[in-house]
């Protein structure tokens, strides 16, 4: 299937970090050349788990300033923050009565944000992967970039999307297909890399966020944990060395090559050499998208602009899918 429209969002919980730049918005910046992209910041599942009212505006308007910056085009595309838009929600309800308690027991997302507390859990953090479906078919998008943590959700809404049409005997929603492009598709701690670089991890020197300076980042990748072996010489001797697996595909994905033709620059050389490649190279590919960040963190009213003309714009293709959605459950309307 060609994919003609695409959907996908990120959260603003925090900053966004290599692993989001890697594993999706540098894919979505490349994509725009090929279908009508609409691109969010999902500020309706942020609340999934409990946020501050302040900084959940700043983190609004900061990952937003992160797409800009990262090249996301807002006049060619769509660029919005999922709450203005309420057909979103409205489409989430009918979705929650389309979905089974058996699928969404299923998602290992929800078990690892849940944690042992799963009875105190939000039920928004566990209907969260409905929300999802309702943003992506509230369009009939139908190719979905993501990193491959979020594959399982975009599964749930082809699932979501088949069961509305057989329950009411329609082809209305198409069956999307996830997106999991590049060399970094589950970018891994630099503490860690057995566990996923994240937003949410306690450690700051766990991730490099988009937002870091030049000697921040150099810091961040020096201690950065390694083994004591020097590189391989092929993909096969990464296996059993998370770390040096991970830092090669950083490299790899910054550089725009592959994992194996990074290795063909540092096959046989030490860490403290391939690290120093590393920083220079994660500099120069970040060092603008911080500049550009900043330079529109000073500015909010343009971000604000941006965000309200991407609502408008969503809005409109949104209204008639809603409406012709809650035609077919039933729901009269003027
Ligand atoms: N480590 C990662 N490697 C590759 N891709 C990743 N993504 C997230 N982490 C990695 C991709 O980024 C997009 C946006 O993710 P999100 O903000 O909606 O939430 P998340 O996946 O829950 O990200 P975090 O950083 O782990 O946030 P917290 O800590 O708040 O839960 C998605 O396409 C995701 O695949």
């Amino acid at each position: 299937m060609s994919v003609s429209l695409i959907f996908s969002g990120m959260q603003p919980t925090g900053n966004l970090h290599l692993g989001n730049y890697l594993g999706a918005l540098k894919n979505w910046v490349k994509l725009q050349s090929q279908a009508k992209c609409i691109y969010c910041v999902v500020d309706l599942h942020a609340i999934t788990m409990p946020q501050d009212p302040k900084e959940l505006r700043s983190a609004t308007r900061e990952v937003a300033a992160a797409y800009l910056a990262a090249g996301i085009d807002a006049d060619k595309h769509i660029l919005f923050n999922q709450s203005r838009v309420r057909a979103h929600s409205e489409l989430a309800w009918i979705f929650n009565c389309v979905a089974r308690i058996g699928w969404l027991n299923r998602m290992t997302q929800f078990k690892d944000k849940a944690g042992k507390n799963r009875e105190n859990a939000l039920v928004g953090l566990y209907a969260y992967p409905v929300l999802m479906a309702a943003d992506i078919l509230l369009y009939h998008a139908n190719g979905v970039p993501v990193g491959e943590d979020q594959k399982q959700h975009v599964e749930l809404t082809r699932d979501i999307a088949q069961a509305f049409n057989s329950m009411f005997g329609v082809e209305h929603f198409p069956l999307p297909e996830p997106m999991i492009l590049g060399e970094a598709t589950r970018v891994m701690s630099l503490r860690d890399g057995t566990k996923k670089m994240s937003k949410s991890d306690a450690s700051d020197y766990a991730r490099i966020n988009l937002t870091d300076d030049a000697d921040t980042i150099a810091l961040k990748i020096q201690k950065a944990k390694t083994d004591p072996h020097p590189l391989p010489d092929d993909v096969k001797g990464l296996e059993d060395r998370p770390e040096a697996d991970n830092l090669l595909t950083i490299y790899a994905a910054l550089a725009d090559i592959t994992t194996a033709e990074a290795l063909g620059r540092f096959a046989g050389k030490t860490f403290s050499e391939f690290k120093k490649a590393l920083v220079e190279l994660a500099v120069s590919v970040l060092g603008p998208i911080n500049a550009e960040m900043r330079r529109l963190k000073a500015d909010p009213g343009h971000v604000d602009a941006v965000l309200r003309r991407g609502g408008e714009r969503a809005t409109e293709i949104a209204e008639p899918i809603l409406k012709k959605t809650q035609d077919i459950v039933g729901f009269l309307k003027d």
